[in-house]
């Protein structure tokens, strides 16, 4: 398991706890500028990334964040905070190892402990057809380099012991996808870091401060509306999830997103006992225990279109049926909280990133289920297009035009749960 030095030592925090002064402020409250150079629309993981990377590898640093409610409010502080990258496609394995080697270097990047714990990731096969997913996943993530293999079930009670490998279940274990580079991180701590560092490096962030139009002149875009007036730009940066096509109407791209809630939960916290993150596609359930302790469950987004960030009763009940054939000894645990966020669901579950026929508006959308883990990468190729404007290789599959050509990713296989 990765240790990371923390920035802090405890006494120095309790000090500071109890006494409530000098914590320096992380970002900083800027007046919203007339102009600026580049415009990210939407302060979650990916605007906030994409920021940081401008600055840092690029230099280029008058950049305004506009995010119509606080930082890390959406997506980014409602997924449960898996990171790997045992896809099923070349071009999808490749870019995720990318991210997750980001995510093994961010805490010294960003000087900002992010809690990456690799605790590695383990997805079950419950029949032949699964494994056969698994075997033909692990073959593609070892031709790239990725470390991901098949076990057995004796295997998977050895990894995870609180997994039931009996033939008791109605769906009895027959091996599974194993991918030690896979764990979790602190979300809300990776938005930090990354606000911070781009805060640090020049952009600014305006909270509170919402879109309300794009200006496009021709075919090019020229500024935003926002709810605290107008900014010129030259380039515009659609990183929302959620709003994405309500954003990318307002400059007349039409996306072929459709927006889902996915739902989750956490339990009260009790004893480590479960080291890997655990998913089953065919209960549609993943589970991962916390450093607090929480179990956080997740499932397969919601089987129609809304903006609710509400949990169900229906969500809880089917999650308890599917974890405890899992899991039979957790019986007893409560759950604490349950919550949604929109995920947007492209036709082949790859996402949409590049420009977009509106010269100088991009698009870095449609993730899915897949956001959070794709946050540092994306944010460092979104940075590398703009600042250099070709397509880095490494996102060359993700365009737009991919839908009218028919050249689909398909990347529905790698899925932690159904869709
Ligand atoms: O793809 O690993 C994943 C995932 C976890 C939660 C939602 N998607």
């Amino acid at each position: 398991m990765a240790r990371y030095p923390s920035r802090y030592s405890a006494l120095s925090l309790l000090r500071k706890g109890a006494t409530r002064s000098n914590w320096p402020r992380a970002w900083r409250h800027h007046e919203l500028k007339s102009s600026y150079d580049v415009v990210i629309i939407g302060g979650g993981l990916h605007g906030l990334a994409t920021a940081y990377y401008l600055a840092r590898n690029h230099g280029i640093t008058n950049v305004a964040v506009l995010e119509k409610a606080y930082i890390g409010g959406g997506g980014s502080g409602r997924n449960t905070a898996i990171v790997r990258s045992n896809y099923l496609t070349p071009e999808g394995s490749a870019f995720y190892d990318r991210s997750v080697q980001l995510y093994e270097g961010l805490t010294e990047d960003l000087n900002f402990n992010i809690m990456f714990e690799q605790r590695g990731h383990m997805t079950l096969a419950h029949n032949d057809a699964s494994l056969r997913t698994m075997r033909w996943r692990a073959e593609v993530n070892k031709l790239g380099g990725i470390d991901s293999k098949v076990i057995s079930p004796a295997e998977v009670k050895e990894l995870a012991p609180a997994i039931d490998i009996s033939d008791r279940p109605r769906y009895p274990i027959h091996g599974a996808l194993w991918h030690p580079p896979g764990g979790i991180v602190r979300h809300d701590a990776v938005v930090w870091g990354y606000a911070r560092g781009a805060d640090a490096r020049g952009a600014h962030i305006h909270q509170g401060t919402e879109v309300t139009g794009i200006d496009v002149a021709g075919d090019r875009v020229i500024g935003v509306q926002t709810s605290h007036g107008p900014v010129a730009t030259p380039i515009v940066i659609n990183c929302t999830a959620g709003w994405s096509t309500l954003i990318a109407d307002m400059a007349g791209v039409q996306l072929p997103i459709t927006t889902r809630p996915l739902q989750a939960a956490v339990t009260e916290p009790v004893q480590p006992f479960l080291d890997p993150v655990i998913v089953s596609g065919t209960l549609h359930v993943y589970v991962s225990q916390t450093a607090r302790g929480e179990l956080v469950f997740g499932a397969s987004v919601d089987p129609y279109s809304s903006y609710s960030s509400r949990g169900s009763l229906g969500f809880t009940e089917g999650l308890a049926g599917h974890v405890l054939e899992l899991m039979p000894g957790i019986s007893k645990m409560r759950l604490l909280r349950q919550w949604a966020g929109l995920c947007d669901m492209t036709p082949d579950f790859g996402p949409i990133i590049g420009p977009t026929p509106v010269d100088g508006f991009y698009v870095d959308v449609g993730w899915g289920t897949y956001g959070f883990k794709a946050g540092p990468v994306a944010g460092e190729q979104v940075a590398a297009m703009v600042a250099t404007g070709a397509i880095p290789e490494l996102i060359a599959s993700f365009g737009l035009e991919r839908f009218e050509e028919g050249a689909l990713t398909a990347e529905k296989g790698a899925a932690a749960v159904g869709h």
